[in-house]
């Protein structure tokens, strides 16, 4: 078993209803899953304007390799109608289902999969649910590994600055 992190997303259609299929069948292959708070966050990286969108945060342990945990999360979001334009990289989507950590492994297969998510210390929403499952949990970073507390603490401020709300 390895301890893994991974973020749920939407903005396009039901946001919540997508969120919470997301959210039962990542429990389905976890074991002992913990679930963040669901909260509403502005869309990251995108030049025009999107709808926000809702994010949560699920950790747990999973029994398989990175690419059988990346093949369940395309299947898991092409069930739940995301489609891919690749003139439209980060469209609006229905549901995106990233891998964010898997236990100390860093993966580095460009387009295809890179773990730890190189995104993961400068998006807020990231570092406030994996704050409130698991400050502990280690994150490799260049032959290093830092806690989710150091990289919460040490958050830039244009991080800080953006917007996420507890919707629940
Ligand atoms: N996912 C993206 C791009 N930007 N912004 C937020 N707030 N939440 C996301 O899940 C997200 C994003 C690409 O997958
Ligand atoms: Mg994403
Ligand atoms: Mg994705």
């Amino acid at each position: 078993m390895t301890p893994v992190a991974l973020s749920v997303g939407s903005n396009l259609g039901d946001r919540e209803s997508y969120i919470n299929a997301m959210e039962s069948e990542l429990r389905l292959i976890l074991i002992d899953a913990r679930v963040s708070g669901l909260m509403e966050t502005e869309p990251i990286g995108v030049a025009a304007p999107h709808p926000p969108y809702l994010n949560k945060i699920i950790a747990g342990q999973y029994g398989g390799a990175p690419r059988q945990l990346l093949e369940s999360c395309l299947s898991i979001e092409s069930r739940l109608n995301r489609t891919r334009d690749p003139n439209a990289p980060k469209a609006p989507r229905t549901a995106d289902v990233d891998i964010l950590l898997f236990g100390d492994v860093e993966v580095s297969a460009p387009n295809v999969l890179i773990i730890p998510h190189p995104e993961i210390r400068n998006r807020r929403f990231c570092l406030e649910g994996l704050m409130s499952i698991g400050p502990s949990i280690l994150v490799p970073m260049s032959g290093r590994l830092l806690s989710i507390k150091e990289l919460y603490e040490n958050m830039s401020a244009d991080v800080a600055a953006q917007n996420v709300s507890l919707v629940e």
